[in-house]
This record gives structure tokens, C-alpha cells and sequence, in this order.
């Protein structure tokens, strides 16, 4: 038998050796490694063999096969070299050594700002999740308290799918999935794209990104809540801003609050991007309602826990001194080569 195996292998190492194309190595690779090859061949012998023998054969067929499968990847490393050397030398469309003459691309405004505030809120413990741009109605609105037939759906009119599900209007849409995934104490963003059938304007898109914040442990109140917000704020636009809470309604936390931020084209004054009120709508927030928790699996007796649902959009429009939302969907590189460099 081991006579055998070394004959084989020097035969296959031959091969090896001859092959002067990566389809005579490709024939190779079948005639020697396949089902049907001599090494497999070898392998269906070793059942007549007997049991002090079997282990010491398949020992040496094993360092065989192992010896000429590195043999054979060196050799079709080095063909498909030699191939690609070939290609290049003979098209006259790649000069290798030419110096690079074209424009680099950049990254997205909105890439920019989402990634900005992951790392901030990942150096305050925070995991980054993913969400679905198409979701169930029930993680959209169900699961946050929306159920069927509530007013507050009216303001998130939607993108629906034949097969019932939708194009998600908000990325509150994955908090159900992520309280059932980790349970409490939970502390997660997750930004994403969220469509809504709307009214264009300066700060109305029917596409936007939004970036959604989660933390839930024992005795989480406001005061946490205002903490986080405003840390991420100023960590953004590397200063103190002016910020207010008032009142806001949202089905799935209790209490809710809009934060807006004082407009930063105007100073506060009115202008077409704040519609005249000298704030922008920012990021609406609030505690999570029990209702909200429990669905997600976790007891609202034992924790609380806030949300917030910063508009990414807005955001970027901001930080980026843009004055109308609709050019971050443009594709207008005029613009977005100006913001890439920012
Ligand atoms: C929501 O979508 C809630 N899910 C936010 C939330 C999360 C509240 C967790 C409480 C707790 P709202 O519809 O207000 O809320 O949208 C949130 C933000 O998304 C807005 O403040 C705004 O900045 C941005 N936004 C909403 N609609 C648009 C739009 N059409 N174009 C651009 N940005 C938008």
C-alpha cells in the first residue's frame, strides 16, 4: 500500500509540475483530489485493511493529500499570475504605472453624521444595531402601541407592499425585535432609512434617515434621558447648543417630549428651514411606555427605560449648513462633493 500511495503521489506531482494553464491545473485538481481520483481510490481500499494497519495507512495518505493540495495551490498561484501578467501586457487599456488621474469619491453626508454618532454613543456603551427598511405593520406600529385605527398613524402614511408589509416609517420599528433579542438592561441605537408618503419641502423628504436610541435598566428616568442627549449634541456640533423640551405626544412613550434645537441659519430669527419658528424639530423622545416593554418581553414592574428618534436628515442638514433636505437625496454631485470634504 505505501508503494502504491508513492507512486501516486509522484505521478500527481509531475502533473503538478507539467501544468502550463489554469485549465490543465483545473483537470488536475478533479483528477487527483475528486471522487473518482487515485487518492480516493486508495482511501476505499483501506476498508480491507486490517486494524493495526488502517491507522498508519490513513495517517500517510492524509500527509500525502495535504502535501499535494499545497503543492497544487502554489502552482495555481503562481498560473494565475503569470495569467494576469499576460492579460496586462497584452490589453492596452491597463498601464499599471500610470499615475491616478480621476476624482476619489467621498462618503455620504449622512454616512458621515451616523458614524459620528456611533462612535460617541459606543464610547457611552451603547451597541449599534440593524434594522429592515421593510418591516411587518406590527413592528411598526403594533408593537409600539399604534395598534389599528389610531390617529397617530395618519401622520406616518407609508409605502405598502402587496404582501402586507410596508415600507418602515420609522425606525421605532425595530425596538420590539431588539427588546425580545437582549432583554433588560439593554442600551442600543439603531439608525436606518424610513419612508413616509409626505409633502415635500426644505425639511420633508419621503425618504430620511432617522437614528433611534434605546436604554432600559432598573430606575432609568428623564434625567438620564436629558444626560444622553445632550452629551451626543454637543459631542456633534463641538459646542453647547440651545436645546428645548416641550411636551410631545407618541403612543409608545409616556411621558413624551420633542427636543428641538434654536435654528442655525437663521439664529433663531424664522426662515424657510425652521418655517418661520426659529427651532427645528429634532428628536423626539421619552420614557418607554410599559406597554411598549412588556411586549418586548421585558417587566415594566422592574424596569424602565427612554427612547429618542433622532431625524439623521435633519442633522446632517445641520452640521453641514445645508439649507434644504432635498439635496441629500439629490445624487447632485455638486453639492455632495463640497459636503464629502467638509
Ligand atoms: C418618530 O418617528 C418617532 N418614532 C420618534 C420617537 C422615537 C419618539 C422614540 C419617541 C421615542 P417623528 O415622526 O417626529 O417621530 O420623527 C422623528 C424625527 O424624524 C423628526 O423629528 C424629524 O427630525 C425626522 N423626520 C420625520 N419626518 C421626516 C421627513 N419627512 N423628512 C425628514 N426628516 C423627518
Amino acid at each position: 500500500m505505501e508503494e502504491k500511495l508513492n507512486n501516486i503521489k509522484r505521478e500527481i506531482e509531475t502533473k503538478i509540475n507539467e501544468a502550463d494553464s489554469l485549465q490543465k491545473i483545473e483537470e488536475i485538481r478533479v483528477e487527483a483530489f475528486g471522487k473518482k481520483s487515485l487518492l480516493a481510490n486508495i482511501s476505499k481500499e483501506m476498508g480491507s485493511l486490517s486494524v493495526e494497519e488502517k491507522p498508519k495507512v490513513g495517517k500517510m495518505v492524509n500527509e500525502v493529500r495535504q502535501a499535494l493540495e499545497a503543492m497544487f495551490q502554489a502552482k495555481k498561484m503562481e498560473l494565475e499570475e503569470k495569467a494576469l501578467e499576460l492579460a496586462m501586457k497584452s490589453s492596452k487599456k491597463y498601464d499599471m504605472t500610470l499615475p491616478i488621474n480621476g476624482e476619489t469619491g467621498s462618503l455620504h453626508p449622512i454616512t458621515m453624521v451616523q458614524r459620528e454618532l456611533e462612535d460617541i454613543f459606543k464610547s457611552m456603551g451603547f451597541t449599534v444595531e440593524d434594522g429592515s427598511e421593510v418591516e411587518t405593520e406590527y413592528n411598526n406600529f403594533e408593537a409600539v402601541n399604534v395598534p389599528k385605527y389610531h390617529p397617530a398613524r395618519d401622520m406616518q402614511d407609508t409605502y405598502w407592499l402587496e404582501n402586507g408589509e410596508l415600507l418602515k416609517t420609522q425606525t421605532s420599528a425595530a425596538q420590539n425585535k431588539i427588546m425580545k433579542k437582549y432583554g433588560a438592561p439593554l442600551k442600543a441605537i439603531f439608525p436606518g432609512r424610513c419612508f413616509r408618503n409626505e409633502e415635500l419641502d426644505a425639511s420633508h423628504e419621503n425618504t430620511f434617515f432617522q437614528l433611534e436610541g434605546m436604554m432600559i435598566d432598573e430606575d432609568i428616568s428623564v434625567a438620564n434621558l436629558i444626560y444622553f442627549m445632550k452629551n451626543m449634541l454637543s459631542e456633534v456640533f463641538k459646542k453647547d447648543l440651545e436645546v428645548r423640551l416641550r411636551p410631545g405626544f407618541f403612543p409608545f412613550v409616556e411621558p413624551g417630549f420633542e427636543l428641538d434645537v434654536s435654528c442655525m441659519y437663521c439664529g433663531g430669527k424664522g426662515c424657510k428651514v425652521c418655517k418661520q419658528g426659529g427651532w427645528i424639530e429634532l428628536c423626539p423622545c421619552g420614557l418607554i411606555h410599559p406597554k411598549v416593554l412588556e411586549m418586548g418581553g421585558i417587566d415594566p414592574e422592574k424596569y424602565t427605560g427612554f427612547a429618542f428618534g433622532l431625524g439623521l436628515s435633519r442633522l446632517a442638514m445641520m452640521k453641514y449648513g445645508i439649507n434644504d433636505l432635498r439635496i441629500l437625496n439629490s445624487g447632485d454631485l455638486r453639492y455632495l462633493k463640497q459636503l464629502g470634504n467638509k
